[in-house]
C-alpha cells in the first residue's frame, strides 16, 4: 500500500513538471547583440489613439540592466515618428513609452526593479474609452495614468528584442508567450490569465497576435497562432543569420487554462504509464 502511495505521488509530481514543460513549449533566447524577431507591419498591429489594445508577454533578463533592454517596439530610426516601445529601463523597472505624430511623449512605469534570471510577465494596456494607460507586472496593476496623446499610428514593423533606433540596447535573455489584443483587457482578465496559455486562440476574436515560439528549433518562421496570422521571422529575414534568436525549451511558469488542465494532466499521466 505504502509503495503504491509513493509511486502514485511520483507519477503525479512528474506529471506536474511534464505538464509545465509541455505547456510552455519553446521560448526564444536573444543574445543582446543583434538578435530580433521581425513581424511585418499590418493594419491590426497599428495602435492609433482611437483604439484600445493590450500588449503582454513573458521575459527573463540574463544580463545587466543598462539603457533600455528592448522587449517590444514599433518605431523606425527617426526620433520624431509615432512609436510604441516597451523596455526594461536603466533605472530598473519595465517601461512603456509612446510618442504621437506631434512628438508628444508619454511614459508609464512598472514599479520595482527587474532582477536577472527571473521570469516576469508584463501587460501594457491602452483604454480608449477612459483615455488611460496602465502597466501590469505578473498580473498586478502597477500604475495607471491619463493619456493626452494625439494621433499615433506607428507603421513600422513590430520587433521583439530590439528596435530600429540604432542607439538602443538589445534585449539579452529569454522571451515567451507574446500576445496583442485589440481591446483593453480588464484588470481581472489580466490577473486571471497572465500565466495561462490560450488553448483555443481562434475562439478569441480580440486576440490579434499570439506568438508562443513553439515551432521546431530550426524553423525560421515565427508563427502567429491568432486568427490574423501575423507571421514573422527569426532575425530580419527567413535566411539563417547572426541576428536569429535561438529556440530553447521554455521554463516560463505557464499553466494550462483551467478547462484544459485536466486533459493535460490525464494525457501526461497516460504518457508516463506508456513509457514505464
Ligand atoms: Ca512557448
Ligand atoms: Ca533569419
Ligand atoms: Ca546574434
Amino acid at each position: 500500500m505504502f509503495r503504491w502511495i509513493v509511486s502514485s505521488f511520483i507519477v503525479l509530481a512528474c506529471s506536474a513538471s511534464d505538464v509545465r514543460a509541455s505547456v510552455a513549449g519553446n521560448a526564444l533566447y536573444f543574445d543582446g547583440v543583434d538578435d530580433l524577431v521581425r513581424i511585418p507591419d499590418a493594419p491590426h498591429l497599428r495602435f492609433d489613439n482611437q483604439q484600445s489594445f493590450t500588449i503582454e508577454g513573458w521575459f527573463n533578463l540574463m544580463g545587466a540592466i543598462n539603457d533600455g533592454r528592448k522587449l517590444i517596439s514599433k518605431r523606425d530610426s527617426s526620433t520624431t515618428v509615432a512609436m510604441i516601445d516597451i523596455r526594461i529601463d536603466e533605472s530598473g523597472p519595465v517601461l512603456a513609452k509612446y510618442r504621437d505624430t506631434a512628438g508628444v511623449v508619454e511614459i508609464i512605469g512598472g514599479g520595482s526593479t527587474v532582477q536577472m534570471d527571473n521570469w516576469y510577465h508584463f501587460a501594457v494596456r491602452k483604454d480608449a474609452d477612459s483615455d488611460t494607460w496602465s502597466m501590469f507586472i505578473n498580473g498586478d496593476l502597477k500604475s495607471t495614468k491619463p493619456t493626452l496623446l494625439g494621433d499615433m499610428t506607428p507603421y513600422a514593423d513590430l520587433l521583439f528584442g530590439e528596435t530600429e533606433y540604432p542607439a538602443d540596447v538589445n534585449f539579452v535573455g529569454v522571451m515567451d508567450e507574446v500576445r496583442i489584443w485589440g481591446s483593453a483587457r480588464t484588470d481581472s482578465e489580466i490577473a486571471q490569465h497572465y500565466d495561462q496559455i490560450i488553448g483555443d486562440p481562434h475562439s478569441q476574436p480580440d486576440l490579434v497576435g499570439y506568438w508562443n515560439f513553439d515551432e521546431l528549433p530550426d524553423d525560421q518562421q515565427v508563427l502567429d497562432s491568432s486568427s490574423f496570422e501575423h507571421f514573422g521571422s527569426l532575425g530580419n529575414t527567413l535566411v539563417v543569420g547572426v541576428d536569429d534568436p535561438i529556440r530553447i525549451v521554455s521554463t516560463a511558469p505557464l499553466v494550462p487554462e483551467p478547462s484544459t488542465a485536466l486533459l493535460f494532466g490525464v494525457a501526461s499521466i497516460a504518457a508516463l504509464r506508456r513509457r514505464r
